[in-house]
């Protein structure tokens, strides 16, 4: 299915929460290589603006995202006789890694808001986010093995991270639809909350985060990553080295001044 390609994403602002809207509503906001390039667009133009606090990233109509496009150029099937198979793992280095990577290095805050269906690479994609939060109508599918294919966009890492390696196999391997209260209640996202309270919460959520010291949240995530492969010493000796860091920053001496002083703190570093 075609887009325009100014529209896939929409962008807009609510003080310093960045919030990018998927938006291809007809396909369920599901991937073309155009919409891929504009969201690695909208990152790095919210990661380049001083202003940008939080990003907050939401789907528009009754999905977040089907994941990639099955009909889109780039990857569908050619069944002509004669023509040759299309080596989709260039759709992966091409455009899901930067993507994915994207996400992990931004330096602020994401958060996804996830407002119904979230399946393959769209499930991914918001996982891949600092904080996941979806209205009780919302599900997750892995729907990766239904159509022959790996979870990618990170999904075989994040997975046994986020829930343990019986679930992320139970999840992958049978590609079942799961909802909303159940992926909070698996350590899959956040937090579930009713539809109707989806975006104020997520909103509340961002605005809170955009308010705190962003490069101590953007290093915190980069060291819990890094200690999934550490061990205990190597993981204490990389927290007393940030920390070291972090000390000699304006964040740290305008949060510890601000308490002494009973006022609100002003960060300002990135
Ligand atoms: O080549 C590669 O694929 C490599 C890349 C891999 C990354 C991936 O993300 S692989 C996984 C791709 N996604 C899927 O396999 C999910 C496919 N979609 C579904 O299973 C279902 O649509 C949902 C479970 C997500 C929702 O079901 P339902 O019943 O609520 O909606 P629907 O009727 O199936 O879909 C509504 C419309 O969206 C429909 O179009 P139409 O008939 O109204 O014109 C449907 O074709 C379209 N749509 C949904 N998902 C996709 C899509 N169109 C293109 N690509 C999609 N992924």
């Amino acid at each position: 299915m075609s887009d325009s390609p100014e529209t896939a994403i929409l962008i807009s602002n609510e003080g310093a929460v960045r919030v990018l809207t998927l938006n291809r509503p007809a396909a369920l906001n599901a991937f073309t290589a155009a919409m891929l390039a504009q969201t690695r667009a909208a990152l790095a133009e919210a990661a380049e603006d001083a202003t940008v606090k939080a990003v907050l990233i939401t789907g528009a109509g009754r999905a977040f995202s089907a994941g990639q496009d099955l009909g889109d150029p780039l990857v569908k099937p050619d069944t002509s006789p004669d023509a040759a198979p299309k080596d989709i793992g260039h759709l992966l280095d091409g455009y899901y890694i930067p993507l994915a990577l994207q996400l992990r290095a931004m330096p602020v805050p994401t958060i996804a808001a996830v407002n119904g269906v979230a399946a393959g690479a769209g499930a991914n994609f918001a996982l891949g986010c600092d904080l996941v939060i979806a209205g009780e109508g919302a599900s997750f599918i892995q729907a990766f093995s239904k159509i022959g294919l790996i979870p990618d966009c990170g999904g075989t890492w994040l997975l046994p991270r986020l829930v343990g390696r019986a679930k992320a196999l139970q999840l992958a391997l049978l590609g079942d639809k799961l909802k909303a209260a159940e992926a909070a209640s698996i350590g899959l996202i956040a937090r579930a909350v009713p539809d109707a309270e989806l975006m104020s919460e997520a909103m509340a959520m961002a605005q809170k985060l955009a308010a705190m010291p962003s490069r101590a949240l953007a290093e915190t995530r980069r060291l819990i990553d890094q200690a999934m492969d550490q061990d205990y010493e190597d993981a204490l000796r990389m927290e007393a080295m940030m920390q070291s860091q972090l000390g000699f920053a304006h964040d740290y001496s305008e949060g510890v001044r601000a308490f002494m002083e009973k006022r609100s703190p002003q960060f300002k570093d990135r």
